[in-house]
């Protein structure tokens, strides 16, 4: 079998397919013409449990369609030499977040026929008060089910906003959605949506709901005929301490469109604040009769390192330097991008403000911290006949996630150093969620030959259209899946790379989420960035 990017490849970038099961290979035009042949070395490889080899055809620049065959016969997907081979899943994966959108109607100029009627548009109850109705409407459905999670959705616009900083021209794009051709960027627009939802999770004395859904996760139904009543759990200094964070650095973003809604923001932002220095720790964990998803963090001192040191960019608020310099003794990682683990914003934030916000000494720990994560990942790349930054029990419930947060790790690296292997290594990233992989599937729905086609997502299941929504990212091989669909029984003897269902059932292997889809965004607005500035070089 040979496995390769079903999205395609840029003319004069680096190419690269995996094969396994034989050495030899011809690679041929759509016509079936051979253009290139030859037989490569085969090592074992840990992530597929079999043999793997690398074919570079590099050497291929001329746009048009292909397609490789092995020394068995066995036929590739079929796949493009294009530059603007990306467009289309950037612009979907954006798109993305419009599909996720409660409270409103999706109406058919925006969502063809993925239409649907307005959702949870009533208020919530507060679970500590029942009889305390709290204003609640807008905002992202989580994932699959209809849950608003602040944690979750504090990462998600992060990935958006801090790649918006950093890849203006690219993040700008149409997207067609309702507020497109307004004031703001359509990215910045569908942001907005998130982030007024966010703004009504706050309370008065700036504590942050962690999050509001249902008692227990609804049937697979569309979400206006989810009746089942909402509620509110209560506050948490992890979601209070995210919500800070990402207030402010929108704050930043969003001033020079709109000065007054950035003024809102900052003012949210810093109530939070003061709230994180009132109280300790308020870990959330689900009160017994709710039932629907956790996102338990036992630790909140990367989420105040994360708040603070977006404080420090704003305020130059000595309080806040102390936070940073205490919580840096705790050797928090100070790379990781997913709900949990928030370190890697705060780094972020510090290596996008420069050393001459945060000082030559802080800025230089963490950029140290960071090239020495983008040099583990970067071997662990080159070393891999996927070109995969995972080893096998990396291959956590959302391992697209850890693939996607590693490339982003290196397009910064990239960004710092201008050394192009961490750039290659973020690309093989690509590579590999868009079909390079032993399961030969694209994990972009819509997106390549082969993209899966039955995520766990309510919409998805209940709208009775056989099409998948395009542009959703899956969760992708879970090590330990704990599902039925997934049958775990069968499943134990897979090699990890290879514990996937496209299995609309299979949640814990095939679910999407706002925060695997907004990673993405980031790494191909910055692949986008570095090839144009390439070509215009
Ligand atoms: O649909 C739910 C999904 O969004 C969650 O990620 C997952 C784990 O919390 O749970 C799913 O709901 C399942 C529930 O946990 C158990 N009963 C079956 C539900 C649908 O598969
Ligand atoms: O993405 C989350 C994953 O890292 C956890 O292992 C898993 C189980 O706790 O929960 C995932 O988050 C789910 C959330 O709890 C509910 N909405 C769907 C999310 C994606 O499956
Ligand atoms: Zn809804």
């Amino acid at each position: 079998m040979i496995f390769v990017n079903q999205a395609g490849y840029s003319e004069k970038g680096v190419k690269r397919a995996t094969i396994t099961s034989s050495s030899r290979y011809e690679l041929h035009a759509k016509d079936g013409s051979v253009v290139k042949s030859g037989e490569v070395s085969l090592s074992f490889d840990e992530n597929c449990g079999c043999d793997a080899g690398l074919i570079d055809f590099s050497d291929i620049t001329v746009a048009g369609t292909y397609y490789f065959t092995d020394g068995e016969g066995n036929k590739s997907c079929s796949f493009v030499i294009a530059d603007d081979h990306y467009d289309e899943a950037l612009t979907a994966a954006i798109k993305m977040f419009y599909y996720q959108r409660c409270g409103m109607e999706l109406e058919e100029k925006y969502a063809g026929r993925f239409k649907r009627k307005a959702c949870h548009v009533c208020d919530a109850f507060d679970l500590l008060n029942p009889d305390r109705k709290v204003k609640m409407h807008g905002g992202w459905h989580d994932a699959g089910d209809f849950g608003r999670y602040v944690t979750a959705a504090a990462v998600a616009v992060a990935h958006l906003l801090y790649g918006f900083e950093l890849e203006r021209r690219e993040l700008t794009i149409d997207v067609n959605i309702p507020e497109s051709g307004g004031k703001y960027p359509d990215l910045l627009a569908e942001c907005r949506y998130e982030l007024d939802w966010m703004l009504l999770m706050q309370e008065e004395d700036g504590g942050v709901h962690h999050k509001c859904t249902s008692l227990k996760f609804c049937d697979f139904i569309m979400p206006a005929d989810d009746d089942l009543p909402v509620t509110v759990t209560p506050v948490s200094s992890l979601a209070t301490a995210d919500f800070a964070a990402v207030m402010l650095l929108a704050a930043r973003v969003y001033k020079e469109f709109d000065e007054e809604y950035a003024g809102v923001l900052k003012a949210a932002a810093l109530k939070s604040w003061q709230w994180l220095i009132d109280n300790p720790a308020f870990i959330f964990e689900n009160p017994k009769n709710v039932l629907t998803g956790t996102y338990y963090d036992r630790c909140d001192a990367d989420e105040r390192v994360w708040a603070a040191m977006e404080v420090y960019r704003s305020e130059k608020d000595e309080k806040a330097k102390y936070v940073i310099l205490d919580t840096m003794e705790l050797k928090l990682n100070m790379t990781a991008l997913g709900w949990a683990d928030v370190g890697g914003f705060a780094s972020l934030c510090c290596l996008m403000g420069g050393e001459e916000v945060f000082g030559t000494d802080l800025y230089n720990r963490l950029k140290i911290k960071w090239m020495d994560e983008a040099d583990r990942l970067k071997a662990l790349s080159e070393s891999s006949a996927f070109g995969l930054t995972l080893r096998p029990r990396e291959f956590t419930w959302g391992s697209n996630m850890v693939v996607l947060m590693n490339a982003m790790i290196l397009c910064y690296a990239h960004e710092m150093s201008g050394d192009s292997s961490y750039l290659e290594a973020a690309k093989a990233q690509l590579d590999y969620i868009f079909g390079r992989n032993a399961m030969d599937v694209s994990y972009v729905t819509g997106i390549g030959e082969k993209a899966f086609r039955d995520p766990h997502n309510r919409p998805g299941i209940a709208d009775g259209i056989d099409d998948p929504i395009p542009g959703f990212v899956s969760g992708g091989p879970n090590f330990r899946p704990c599902d039925e669909a997934a049958n775990p029984g069968n499943m134990g003897d897979k090699p990890a790379m290879c514990r996937y269902a496209d299995n609309k059932l299979s949640y814990s292997t095939n679910e999407i989420t706002i925060y695997w889809n907004s990673p993405l965004v980031f790494v191909l607005g910055y692949i986008k960035k570095i090839c144009s500035k390439h070509r215009e070089a």
